[in-house]
């Protein structure tokens, strides 16, 4: 699938979603959230099984496009009004894929396009890359979910910081603050996020997605409410295929060969 602002590619399970307006450092106008909206749809009916976000060019994406804007004609923007109508549904709906999301960050993540990128199930960042909570410098607030993901990845007086200052941070003391998985050489970025997706689309895809649920729900859970949720999922995961060869390959001493169910 290829329109103007997204690039879609599917292949060995693995989708892979571009943001694409490079000119604008891939900036989220109203046509790229639809489209990546569509796009998103588009890998469940597909039943992929991995999805890496990347950007275009030199940029993964500098938040929503401030050229489409017109401000300076007095016009007053409800902006929660957009954030219900675009961000929320995007964050909310990247949560519930039931499968791996990988962020591939190749260059300048600012804004929304941070959050979203630390919204995705695993972070890779290119050594050049940058992540910048860019709104205090235009007056607004963090969203995309940043308030919330920000003082989980890495306490609230870093997420504070950040918050408050709009400074950037690099990929390596993003990484060794616990913001993101892994910081990865420039040239090796796709190769990398690549080989780990088509890896992860081997294995037991449906329990991946119990797992993602798991572990996102634990934040707004207390002890027994998760025990029982993992009880709930475990038994879930007991009726899939996988598990049933993951314990015959298990006794056979042979790798096993998961189906995603
Ligand atoms: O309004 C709503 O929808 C509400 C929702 C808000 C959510 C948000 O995301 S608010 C935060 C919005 N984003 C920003 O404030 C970041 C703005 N961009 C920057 O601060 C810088 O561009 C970067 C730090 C990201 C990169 O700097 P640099 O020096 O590498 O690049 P540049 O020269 O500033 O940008 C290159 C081009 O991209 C330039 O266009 P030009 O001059 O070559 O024609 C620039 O205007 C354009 N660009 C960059 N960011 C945006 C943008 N165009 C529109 N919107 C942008 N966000």
């Amino acid at each position: 699938m290829s329109t103007q602002t997204i690039l879609l590619d599917i292949a060995d399970d693995v989708a892979v979603i571009t943001l694409n307006r490079p000119d604008k450092l891939n900036a989220f106008n109203e046509d790229m959230h639809k489209e990546l909206r569509a796009a998103i749809k588009q890998v469940k009916t597909d039943k992929a099984r991995a999805l890496v976000l990347t950007g275009a060019g030199r940029a993964f994406c500098a938040g929503a496009d401030l050229g489409a804007r017109d401000l300076a004609s007095g016009e007053k923007l409800d902006l929660g009004a957009l954030l219900e109508k675009y961000y929320n549904p995007l964050v909310l709906g990247l949560r519930r894929l039931p499968l791996p999301v990988i962020a591939a960050v190749n260059g300048v993540a600012a804004g929304a396009g941070a959050n979203i990128a630390l919204m995705c199930d695993l972070t890779f960042a290119a050594r050049s890359a940058r992540f910048i909570q860019a709104f205090v410098k235009i007056g607004l607030v963090p969203d995309a979910g940043g308030t919330f993901m920000l003082p989980r990845l890495i306490g609230l007086q870093k997420a504070m910081g950040l918050a408050m200052t709009g400074d950037d941070i690099d990929a390596e003391t993003a990484e060794s603050w616990g913001l993101i998985w892994k910081c990865v050489e420039d040239e090796a970025l796709m190769d990398t996020v690549m080989d780990f997706a088509r890896h992860l689309a081997t294995q037991p895809t449906r329990a991946i997605g119990l797992i993602k649920r798991a572990m996102l729900a634990a934040a707004g859970n207390d002890l027994e409410s998760q025990l029982r949720l993992e009880r709930n999922l475990q038994r879930v995961a007991g009726y899939g295929t996988d598990y049933r060869e993951g314990v015959a390959a298990f006794m056979d001493k042979r790798p096993p060969k998961f189906t995603g169910t």
